[in-house]
């Protein structure tokens, strides 16, 4: 009988597709073998009672990413990846921002050295694309695919950041050359601004206004732009933070249309509204995120779309700032307009208990569809499987043991990241993550941190098996 480093004993182990009663022995941080009386072990964790399920994998994290003049984000990669790893989390993909001007390689610097030695769980970096430059497009993206940094995320909105069209089809047509996956955040700029100016010109600008601010249309209509520029490249996208019926309904027409768009929505959009952002004085400011929450209605159609498969992802999108903070919500301009209040919301540790409880024990989903959402096709989609993402032979062991059955009342206290709030204070959720292992090493217990800063490793992802690398440019438009 061979003898692992560790066993894990009389849990029900559950991947994307199967369930099962199954003890794993893992030897030098991988699995080696999953059966029943498996052997000896030099240390035996027993799992009776619990699942077993593959590490959550956050696709769409933010840390220590510059945020506007004064403001500061919450989480560096230490406590964005420490609280990951309280959240069952054993891998996150945060963004690396290339600012104007700037070329990727720098930006790229300026992350792995701020991630370097940090981090409590696997990391791999989508690169935002910010100035799509001749050198940019030409040089440095495809040596960079070829290097292992497979994705990008393009912004149709935000000062700095915000792509016209053409830029788009560059950076797609690029995409497409070199077989790298797109995200999108899908919201349209001028539309924005004008209706912003609008309403502060008739002196709304209490935080709710940006709800206001950027309407249904705004985000449906980015949407619909986004897969169309898609379709005429030739290239797979992601629309990212999907919170409503009529940006779903445009990726559900293009998925049935054969195109390959696929969705992401996330936590936000499934329990919070836009009544969250009308709290008292500026309470309302914990609540702004892009695209903002919406109404029940919007809330039901993203609960559809996680059912039917138009979103095969779910994220957290967490991109903390904290409240009672001049470098955060609280920044003296964010007090004279929604405009300057910094977007986003933390929620890396919540992530996993919200969809378990109000998805698999409120019956909406079962539990093979959680660990999809969850873990296995963020691993698909952004080329980490079957390293990372399942239970297998083979696999890395990240592995999150959960109990199905405690009950918890989220706090602030109990998620240790580096935000002084958290938008889900008070919901009561059932199914809570009691172990999380990385590599066969076992880095938060028992809502403990146990893991050593600097463990998590960097992670060289493969292209997308979604995206396709089909030479020099065949698009619809040059044909
Ligand atoms: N987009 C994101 O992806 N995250 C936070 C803010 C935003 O607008
Ligand atoms: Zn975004
Ligand atoms: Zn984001």
């Amino acid at each position: 009988m061979p003898t692992f480093d560790t066993l894990i004993r009389g849990g029900t182990v559950a991947t994307a597709s199967d369930t099962f009663a199954c003890d794993i022995g893992i030897c030098d941080g991988r699995i080696v073998a999953l059966g029943q009386d498996l052997g000896a072990a030099d240390t035996v964790i027993d799992a009776t009672g619990k699942l077993v399920l593959p590490g959550g994998i956050d696709s769409h994290v933010h840390l220590s990413q510059p945020s506007g003049e004064g403001i500061v984000m919450a989480d560096n990669f230490a406590s964005g990846t420490r609280s990951a790893a309280i959240g069952g989390n054993t891998t996150v993909l945060p963004f690396c921002l290339q600012e104007k001007g700037q070329s990727l390689r720098e930006a790229l610097k300026r992350y792995h050295a701020l991630a370097e030695g940090e981090c409590y769980v696997d990391v791999s970096f989508h690169l935002i694309i910010a100035d799509p430059s001749e050198q940019v497009l030409g040089q440095e993206l495809p040596a960079l695919v070829a290097d292992g940094y497979t994705s990008f995320k393009v912004f149709m909105t935000y000062e700095g950041l915000a792509l016209s069209d053409r830029e788009m089809l560059e950076v797609m047509d690029t995409a497409r050359e070199t077989g790298a996956l797109v995200m999108v955040h899908a919201e349209n700029y001028d539309a924005i601004r004008f209706l912003t100016d609008r309403l502060e010109r008739a002196g709304k600008t209490a935080p709710h206004f940006h709800g206001r601010s950027r309407p249904i249309p705004v985000e449906r209509e980015a949407t619909h732009r986004a897969i169309s520029l898609a379709e005429l490249v030739d290239v797979p996208v992601m629309i990212v933070h999907v919170s409503n019926r009529e940006a779903l309904e445009e990726i559900r027409r293009a998925q049935q249309k054969g195109l390959k768009v696929y969705g992401e929505t996330c936590p936000q959009y499934l329990v919070l509204t836009e009544r969250d952002l009308e709290g008292l004085n500026m309470e309302g400011a914990k609540y702004v995120c892009s695209p903002p929450p919406r109404d029940k209605a919007s809330q039901e159609a993203c609960w559809e779309g996680l059912q039917q498969g138009v979103f095969s992802v779910f994220s957290s999108d967490h991109c903390p700032f904290r409240y009672d903070d001049p470098q955060g919500k609280l920044a003296p301009k964010g007090r004279t307009s929604f405009r300057w209040v910094p977007n986003g919301i933390p929620g890396v540790a919540t992530r996993l208990p919200i969809l378990f409880s109000e998805g698999v024990v409120k019956g909406r989903i079962d539990l093979n569809r959680f660990v999809a959402l969850t873990a296995t096709n963020h691993a698909r989609t952004y080329g980490l499987y079957p390293r990372k993402g399942t239970i297998a032979v083979g696999s890395d062991a990240d592995i999150v043991l959960w109990d199905p059955e405690r009950t918890v009342t989220i706090t602030h206290d109990l998620l240790q990241d580096g935000s002084d709030y958290t938008p889900y204070q008070g919901l009561e959720v059932t199914g809570w993550p009691v172990l999380t292992m990385v590599r066969g090493r076992v880095v938060a217990q028992e809502g403990e941190l146990v893991g050593e800063k600097g463990y998590g490793t960097y992670l060289t992802r493969e292209k997308s098996p979604l995206a396709r690398s089909s030479g020099p440019s065949a698009s619809a438009f040059t044909a």
